[in-house]
């Protein structure tokens, strides 16, 4: 039976992959700081073998521990799905909140970084396994406020790409899905907990969903052994990129 361990399983794309990747038969480490929301998943499939880890990426003691304190039959990992992540915030630079930015970095970049290091070591070993990390448009194209998000998401680009590099002469497969607009949790989270203006965001569109992000991740680890699929860049056909914007001095 192959394991993936998938983080931030509670919500959103990480549960979407959760439950797609139990249908089709694989047992799963699940994680996420929410435990009745990884035992729930847990229920939903009974049969599944599923290892469920309360876990705060951005502490590196939790990461080690858990990977050491992985039960015999999980610890050989197949995918690790780099899932877990949030934005905090819409301001301009000179207007965010200095906390917000530090847990975007501790979480999409630190926590990422750190439990991709500790998991490798056993895949090289095994000279098998496929690391899917979940970046952005917003790492490719910049938008008003997305100053941090989008840096960190530019560096999962970059991480992943230069991971490619350094496994190269190994059989370990290296992904970055770059996803737009997708109905999660996210904007909730973004816009601190304001449901009414996370809902507007969507308000008109249909948006990439958990569902559709759970069919990408399911593909590009489906794909013959010796095929890497480097980049999904994923936006529903209601977005678009918009023109340069030019400020001009009132005459
Ligand atoms: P959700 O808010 O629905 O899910 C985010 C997940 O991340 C939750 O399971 C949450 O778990 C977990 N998480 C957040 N912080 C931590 C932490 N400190 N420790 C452990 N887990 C954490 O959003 P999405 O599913 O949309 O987001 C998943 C990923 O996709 C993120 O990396 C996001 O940046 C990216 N993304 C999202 C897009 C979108 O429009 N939705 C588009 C492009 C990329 P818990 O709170 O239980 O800890
Ligand atoms: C989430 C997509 O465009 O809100 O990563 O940054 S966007």
């Amino acid at each position: 039976m192959k394991t993936i361990l998938i983080t931030g399983a509670t919500s959103g794309f990480g549960l979407a992959c959760g439950r797609r990747f139990a249908a089709e038969g694989w047992q799963l480490i699940i994680t996420g700081r929410r435990a009745e929301r990884l035992q729930s998943l847990a229920d939903e499939f009974p049969d599944t073998p599923m290892h469920q880890v309360m876990l705060d990426i951005r502490e590196r003691s939790q990461i080690e521990g858990m990977v050491a304190r992985l039960p015999d039959q999980f610890k050989n990992i197949d995918i690790l799905l780099n899932n877990a992540g949030l934005a905090l915030g819409v301001e301009p630079a000179q207007n965010a909140d200095l906390d917000d930015w530090e847990t975007m970095i501790n979480t999409n970049i630190k926590g990422l970084c750190t439990l991709t290091r500790v998991v490798l070591p056993g895949m090289v070993a095994r000279n098998c396994g496929h690391i899917i990390n979940m970046g952005s448009v917003a790492g490719t194209y910049p938008y008003p406020g997305g100053n941090v998000y989008g840096a960190g998401k530019a560096f999962v680009k970059q991480f992943s790409k230069n991971l490619l590099c350094d496994l190269v002469h190994t059989k370990i497969r290296v992904t970055n899905i770059e996803p737009g607009l997708c109905q999660t949790e996210f904007s909730i989270v973004r816009l601190h907990g304001d449901r009414k203006k996370a809902d507007d965001i969507y308000k008109g569109t249909q948006p990439v969903t958990g569902d559709d992000i759970a069919e990408i991740v399911h593909w590009v680890s489906s794909v013959p052994a010796h095929v890497n699929i480097n980049t999904v860049e994923v936006m529903p056909v209601c977005q678009s990129c918009g023109p340069f914007v030019i400020h001009r001095d009132p005459a």
